[in-house]
């Protein structure tokens, strides 16, 4: 399997990364940075600790990309993973360096290069593979799958009541995305929710594995699982982008899923960012309003995940 991970660098993202750096068969081909969950530029510097702590500093080259959203401000969630993105951690720098390139380029390039081929897992906003698509829309056949963590499944978000972060944070981009053909699958927040925590009991178990990755990931969880408990009154951390890594990597672990017919509001006064799923509770949309047109399902909407499967490969990825 040949992925690409573009990826806002903080907390969870850091284990999607190991998940996939440490899974046999799969090459990371490359690793692209969005804006988002912290600094810009502490992404990248993210990226390549976890680089490091996979033992595979310099083997994969790390791109950068769009340091805004499309329309609005940027804006950040350093309050769930503190000022780094790693708990505070303040691991030291590593030696490998950022890729010269713009991250949009590098996933046109890699794409077209290798048409059915790349799989791109998308766990920041999708300012990058919006990017990437306005610059060369056959990406968007070429791809193998695209992966996008987002959105919630008719639940709460977790930045406003209808909208999840990587949604909320670029809905343009999001938009852009969904509406652009790609081969999609969606581990929306809802779907985090249901099967994304890893328990305290995991957690403990994951930490006396005694690896130094073990403990990397015990020190990066740390902040993040401390806002959890406290703010959201979870026995555990939640992990969306290694979920969605995980059941992208080995899709026996999705137990349910269905296609359904997905767009974004941008627009929405209280609901900018929300992503809009068909129910099957739902009429024939033209049925229920003549004035709207029927649409054919344009994402594979993830519903269950084995959550002990994803904790095993956790496990694996940490040994
Ligand atoms: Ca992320």
């Amino acid at each position: 399997m040949r992925l690409i991970i573009d990826t806002d660098t903080a907390g969870d993202d850091v284990f999607s990364l190991m998940l996939a750096l440490r899974r046999p068969g799969v090459t990371v081909e490359a690793i692209t940075i969005a804006h988002g969950n912290v600094g810009f530029a502490q992404h990248a510097e993210n990226a390549l600790a976890t680089l490091e702590a996979c033992e595979r500093g310099g083997e994969v080259p790390v791109y950068l990309g769009a340091q805004r959203p499309f329309t609005r401000a940027p804006l950040d969630a350093a309050y769930v993973f503190g000022a780094d993105g790693m708990s505070d951690s303040r691991f030291p720098r590593a030696a490998q360096r950022p890729s010269p390139g713009h991250a949009a380029d590098e996933i046109v390039r890699r794409v077209m290069e290798a048409p059915g081929q790349i799989t791109l897992i998308a766990q920041a906003a999708l300012t990058n593979i919006a990017l990437a698509y306005l610059r060369e829309p056959r990406i968007a056949q070429a791809v193998k799958h695209l992966w996008i963590m987002g959105g919630t499944d008719n639940g709460v978000g977790n930045v406003t009541p209808a909208a999840e972060y990587n949604f909320y944070v670029d809905p343009e981009a999001a938009k852009i995305v969904i509406n652009a053909g790609f081969p999609t699958s969606i581990v929306t927040w809802t779907e985090t929710l249901r099967d994304g925590l890893l328990s305290l009991e995991q957690l403990a178990a994951l930490e006396a594995l005694g690896t130094p990755r073990a403990a990397f990931f015990t020190q990066v969880n740390r902040t993040s699982l401390a806002f959890a408990r406290e703010t959201q009154g979870l026995d555990g951390s939640l992990h969306p982008d290694a979920l969605t890594c995980a059941a992208a990597l080995n899709e026996a672990l999705i137990l349910d899923s269905e296609m359904a017919v997905v767009d974004v509001e941008t627009i929405g006064e209280l609901t900018r960012g929300y992503l809009s799923v068909s129910h099957a509770i739902l009429p024939d949309i033209e049925v229920a309003d003549p004035a709207l047109k029927r649409r054919p399902p344009n994402a594979r909407v993830i519903k269950k995940i084995d959550q002990a499967g994803f904790y095993a490969a956790m496990r694996d990825a940490l040994l």
